[in-house]
């Protein structure tokens, strides 16, 4: 089993589904980044999982549907009606407005996203980390409106990351329970694996959530670092990692998860000697440039795992 963010954890997983195609692999997908927009519920890396697996995402953006038209969004900023910075697609809609009826008529998230899955067939069980809101926050010092909390998605997405993060913040996190499924699906599992998502918005924010640390700690864990060479390899993983004051390398993030947490560690060769107390870690190439590339880094954590267990 996986616990997954957006696009690290969706190529890692459709590598693992590759290498371990007769496994039943049970993913837990972070639902802080979620946002409610034009009265629709958005579930970014929710969907970015169940289309890469599905056969749906645009490939190069790494969010969102292939073969994409903006009408919708054309005809909402002809009323005047934003945000402007957050892009929805026609397709990409259709899956908020399914989301969003099921919601209303009372479907737990966790029971939505099966519906939806009963479309795209990822080949993997995806659980929400939780039925209940919690919504990532980040505290930021607005030149003009001073200091203020703004959804995660408008740190990322509209200032990208540019303005420092004096805390991040999974709001309702405390009073989240786990999705049905996932305690027992962590219990059950052989080895819980940490693909290379980001450690504070999808891994931290899962973790966040109580009673899934402490599972997670009961077995042997495996991760593979998203930090390779002292930066993220997409996206701004450095911002948030200097918010909770980790530095960005591989050998920090490890450290950070600690050896209570962590048992084995994928760095990659630009990383090759790092050592972290209590965490043995083996380097290899970890860029995911293609589904074969990922199966490979895959494999190298199930061994380790084994080589562990
Ligand atoms: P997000 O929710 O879309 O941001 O996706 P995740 O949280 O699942 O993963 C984001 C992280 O994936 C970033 O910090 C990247 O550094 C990392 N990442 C993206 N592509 C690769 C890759 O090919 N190899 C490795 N090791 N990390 C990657
Ligand atoms: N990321 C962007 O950078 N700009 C967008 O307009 C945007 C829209 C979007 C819509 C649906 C979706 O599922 C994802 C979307 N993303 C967008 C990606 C996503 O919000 C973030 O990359 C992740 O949440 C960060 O982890
Ligand atoms: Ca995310």
């Amino acid at each position: 089993m996986a616990l997954a963010g957006g696009i690290g954890g969706a190529r890692f997983l459709r590598g693992l589904r590759l290498a371990a195609p007769d496994a039943e692999i049970t993913v837990i997908g972070n639902t802080g980044d979620d946002i409610s927009l034009f009265g629709l519920r958005v579930c970014p890396d929710l969907d970015t999982v169940m289309y890469t697996l599905g056969g749906g995402i645009n490939e190069e953006q790494g969010w969102g549907r292939a073969d994409e038209t903006f009408t919708v969004k054309e005809e909402l900023a002809a009323y005047g009606v934003g945000p402007g910075w957050f892009t929805l697609g026609d397709r990409d809609f259709a899956t908020h407005i399914v989301r969003t009826q099921m919601l209303a008529a009372g479907y737990p998230l966790s029971a939505v996203t099966e519906a939806l899955c009963d479309r795209w067939k990822p080949g993997v069980r995806l659980i929400p980390m939780t039925d209940d809101q919690v919504e990532t926050h980040v505290v930021i010092d607005d030149p003009d409106k001073g200091r203020r909390a703004v959804h995660f998605q408008e740190w990322w997405v509209r200032l990208r990351a540019s303005v420092p993060a004096q805390s991040i913040v999974p709001v309702g996190a405390d009073d989240a329970k786990p999705a049905p499924g996932v305690l027992d699906a962590i219990r059950d599992a052989d080895v819980v694996l940490f693909p290379p998502s980001n450690p504070v918005v999808s891994i931290g924010t899962i973790l966040s959530v109580p009673g899934i640390r402490d599972a997670v700690a009961a077995r042997t864990v495996v991760g593979v670092s998203p930090i390779i060479g002292g930066a993220p390899v997409r996206g701004m993983a450095d911002a948030c990692l200097t918010a909770i004051g980790v530095e960005t390398s591989a050998a920090a993030v490890a450290a950070h998860y600690g050896p209570d947490l962590l048992n084995g560690w994928l760095v990659d060769e630009a990383d090759a000697g790092v050592e972290v107390p209590g965490i043995a870690v083996r380097s290899r190439p970890l860029l995911m440039t293609d589904e074969r590339a990922a199966a490979a880094i895959a494999e190298a954590a199930l061994d380790l795992a084994r080589e562990l267990d």
